[in-house]
């Protein structure tokens, strides 16, 4: 087991409103990556936290307004995060609250320490106070004397307070920056931190009087203050691992942040510079993500309804969820969310991509195999096609480049399309040795599949193992041995059981499609010569309604329908007795091929060709959707 650890945070949200699309952005990448790189490094070498910042003005305001005392009020919304997170699958290792003891004497304690380094200061300060905000703007920083956030006037407060000697790190800090290139990124967040600090830094409000704010962590060195926003909050991440004498702490620390361009410079300038301040090293690295703009108007307008994201991932399932914020985003960049975005992604990239390359495989195995393939030889195909999606996978999580990572997992997925149309194993033989060489490829990369696709779509890829007759194996399969698993294998076997299926198609309700990528077709699932609107129109579709059915006697899976079409009444035989017995056919409206030339079947003249959906045995007669008049042609 490699000694590297992987240490992981979210912000800790605020508790002043409930878990919103945002919030559960930014701890799905966290529980993406913390899987990652349970992958890749094995499960006790990574750390993933996150939690809840339940101090300050905001929520004694937001308590008193939900008519309850602060304590019951953050118990209350921390419980709620903690249940949105438990729905949507997340598991962090410590979900950790900042009115808890231990992280309470932690904070105590890092402000003694710099308290007695000598950086930390009483004085007197006067400034523009937002209360939106819980901080003091200087004038260079409003907009037309406004909080550019709030875009209210603030209050101007002079009052005696402690304050941190940040400024003191200034020269540190863009050094720091400097020497390691990747500690903010991406890049453009790196840049904009650098052109702040070209600004002389100013030192740092850290308490407010106790007389004025209760609800906070009283200074250790004089308890008529409390401690202020980030001198609180960002402590978290130090706190949790029990600092200064958690194992946890000296396992883990540095940590790998990740949080939005939202508080991008308490993050990348008072923090770095409190550990400083604290002889501590600093973290690893600061990963930003962009903003999501939620385009409820939109979503209220085509579905009449008003959508909350969170709902989406109830409606249409987690991973569903998870994989369109994950695919849809670029790490850095702000994205637009939509209902009908969704489900396109849903309806290509899940469904039609995924779903339907894994049922066939499998569906073809059980029914040429009975479920069992063995291997037929070890000739490696699409080996490098693995190979290469795994380390394109490990290189884009490397950067957080979620998006490109899964583009790579479905560039696999084509690949192994592509492989089954041009062999066509339901075209040939089932005992054919190049047939079932075929099926067990393909079951080989579906399994490699499920393993790279584990941090993104935990249920799915459990599943489809599960399908495979694979189903602890992420547990046990190492990341970099994905590629290897397909190389030099001289014996194996895949059992298939049930097929479940992953996704099902989502029907659109809206009229125009979604303004997604286009994807490719998925290979169908028999691959017939293609025709023109010509050819199809040849064929006469029409709507008929079932006056009466009865069996043919010596038959055992013929039955002979009486059909009406508009005012014409025709005599049809289906074969689907065994699927539906004649007392089940009257009333019914079905699909006809009204122009096929008449044939005797049994000694009786059918006219015309009952339409069903065939899926592994199992026939379904297709009918339309809603009640419409028989004689109605099919277009
Ligand atoms: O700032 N798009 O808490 P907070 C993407 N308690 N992510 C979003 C988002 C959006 N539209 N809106 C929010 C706080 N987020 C402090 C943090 S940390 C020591 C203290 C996410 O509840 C994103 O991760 O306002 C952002 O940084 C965070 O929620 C802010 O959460």
């Amino acid at each position: 087991m490699s000694d590297e650890t992987f240490y992981l945070t979210t912000p800790i949200y605020y508790v002043n409103a409930t878990p919103h699309l945002g919030h559960a952005y930014t701890t799905i990448l966290a529980d993406t990556m913390a899987r990652f790189q349970k992958l890749r490094l094995g499960t006790e070498q990574v750390y993933f936290l996150t939690g809840t910042d339940e101090h300050g003005d905001k929520i004694v305001q937001a308590a008193a307004q939900a008519g309850e005392s602060p304590q019951a009020y953050v118990d209350r919304i921390s419980g709620i995060f903690l249940e949105t997170w438990a729905r949507l699958g997340l598991a962090p290792n410590q979900f950790i609250r900042t009115t808890g003891e231990p992280h309470k004497r932690a904070v105590q304690r890092f402000l003694q320490q710099i308290y007695d380094a000598g950086d930390i200061y009483f004085g007197e300060y006067g400034g523009h106070y937002c209360f939106g905000c819980e901080r003091f703007y200087t004038e260079k920083e409003l907009e037309d004397g406004k909080c550019p956030d709030h875009q209210t006037t603030p209050t101007f407060i002079k009052e005696q307070n402690y304050f941190f000697r940040m400024g003191k790190y200034q020269e540190w800090l863009i050094d720091h920056i400097h020497r390691h290139p990747d500690f903010i990124r991406p890049e453009r967040y790196r840049n904009e931190v650098l052109a702040f600090l070209r600004e002389p830094l100013e030192d740092l409000c850290i308490s407010r009087p106790a007389a004025r704010l209760t609800w906070g962590i009283p200074l250790p060195f004089d308890d008529r203050y409390v401690t202020y926003v980030w001198f609180d909050a960002l402590i978290n991440y130090i706190s949790a691992l029990g600092w200064p004498d958690g194992d946890a702490f000296r396992r883990f620390w540095p940590a790998q942040h990740l949080i939005a361009k939202d508080i991008l410079k308490p993050h990348a300038i008072y923090w770095p510079t409190m550990l400083k301040a604290a002889g501590l090293p600093p973290f690893r690295h600061l990963n930003v993500h962009g903003y999501w703009r939620i385009e409820e108007a939109k979503m209220s307008k085509s579905r009449g309804t008003v959508v909350r994201p969170l709902d989406l991932a109830d409606k249409y399932g987690v991973d569903a969820f998870r994989y369109f914020v994950l695919r849809e985003m670029t790490f850095g960049l702000d994205a637009g969310f939509s209902e009908d975005a969704l489900v396109a992604r849903l309806n290509a990239d899940l469904a039609n991509d995924l779903g339907n390359l894994y049922s066939r495989v499998l569906k073809l195995i059980r029914r040429y195999y009975g479920g069992t393939v063995t291997h037929a030889s070890d000739n490696g195909e699409l080996a490098d096609a693995v190979h290469t999606a795994a380390a394109a996978v490990a290189a884009a999580m490397e950067r957080f480049a979620y998006s490109e990572a899964l583009a790579a997992i479905w560039s696999l997925i084509s690949s192994t399309n592509k492989y089954l149309v041009t062999n066509e194993p339901w075209k040939s033989d089932p005992e054919d040795a190049r047939t079932k060489e075929v099926l067990f490829t393909a079951a080989e990369i579906l399994h490699a599949t499920a393993t790279l696709l584990w941090p993104f779509l935990p249920q799915t890829a459990e599943r489809m193992l599960q399908g495979l007759g694979a189903p602890n194996s992420t547990a046990s399969i190492h990341f970099h041995d994905i590629g290897s698993l397909l190389k030099g294998r001289q014996t194996g076997q895949w059992q298939v059981g049930e097929v479940p299926s992953l996704f099902p198609r989502i029907q659109a309700t809206v009229a125009k499609p979604p303004a997604v990528e286009k994807k490719s077709a998925p290979a169908p699932e028999v691959t017939p010569e293609q025709i023109t609107i010509e050819d199809f129109r040849r064929v006469d579709l029409r709507v008929a309604e079932v006056i009466e059915a009865e069996a043919i006697k010596g038959s055992k899976k013929l039955v002979k329908l009486r059909v009406k079409l508009n005012d014409e009444e025709r005599t049809v035989v289906a074969g689907l007795k065994e699927h539906y017995p004649p007392e089940s056919w009257a009333g019914k409206r079905i699909i006809l091929v009204a122009n096929l030339k008449p044939t005797s079947l049994m000694g009786i003249t059918s006219q015309g060709m009952v339409l069903a959906a065939e899926d592994d045995g199992r026939i379904v007669l297709l009918a339309p959707e809603q009640p419409i008049s028989s004689g109605s042609k099919v277009r």
